[in-house]
């Protein structure tokens, strides 16, 4: 089942020069970009795309580390690509991720700051639809 997933490398990704190493990940999986653009979110899009966790103490600082830099925003394409980019990107929380995932091997925990994750997946089929006609209207469908 060939599916699209929302992938985002968050501004510390970005800001550590790790967007290459995550695509290098993704491409080698076997998964391809459908889109992929260097964006700086905007409130209105981040309350869209973080809608579940309106209102969870974590909201509000996960919203402003999400605006302090631009994010890589891609569509992920590939047979399971849903679950397959959520194994790849390991546990939400860094220093519990796996080695080997990139949260494992990538990311680790600056103080309490879980947020600081390195990357998005989308969590199930509805949420990738979703996600990407919030970030790619263009493309979704
Ligand atoms: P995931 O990104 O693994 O899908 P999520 O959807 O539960 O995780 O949460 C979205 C983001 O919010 C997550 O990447 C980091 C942040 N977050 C989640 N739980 C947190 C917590 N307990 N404390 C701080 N940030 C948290
Ligand atoms: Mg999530």
């Amino acid at each position: 089942m060939t599916q699209r997933t929302l992938v985002l490398v968050k501004p510390d990704g970005v800001r550590r020069g790790l967007t290459g190493e995550v695509i290098r990940r993704i491409e080698a999986k076997g998964y391809t970009l459908a889109a992929l653009e260097l964006r700086t979110a905007t409130r209105e899009l981040l309350a869209a795309h973080y809608a579940e966790h309106e209102g969870k103490p974590f909201y509000e600082p996960l919203v402003e580390f999400m605006l302090s830099g631009p994010v890589a925003a891609m569509v992920v394409e590939g047979e399971r690509c849903i679950e397959g980019f959520r194994a790849l990107a390991g546990a939400t929380d860094p220093t519990a991720a796996a080695p080997g995932t990139i949260r494992g091997d990538l990311a680790r925990d600056w103080g309490l700051k879980v947020q600081q994750n390195l990357v998005h997946g989308s969590d199930s089929p509805e949420s990738a639809e979703r996600e990407i006609k919030i970030w790619f209207s263009e493309i979704a469908g």
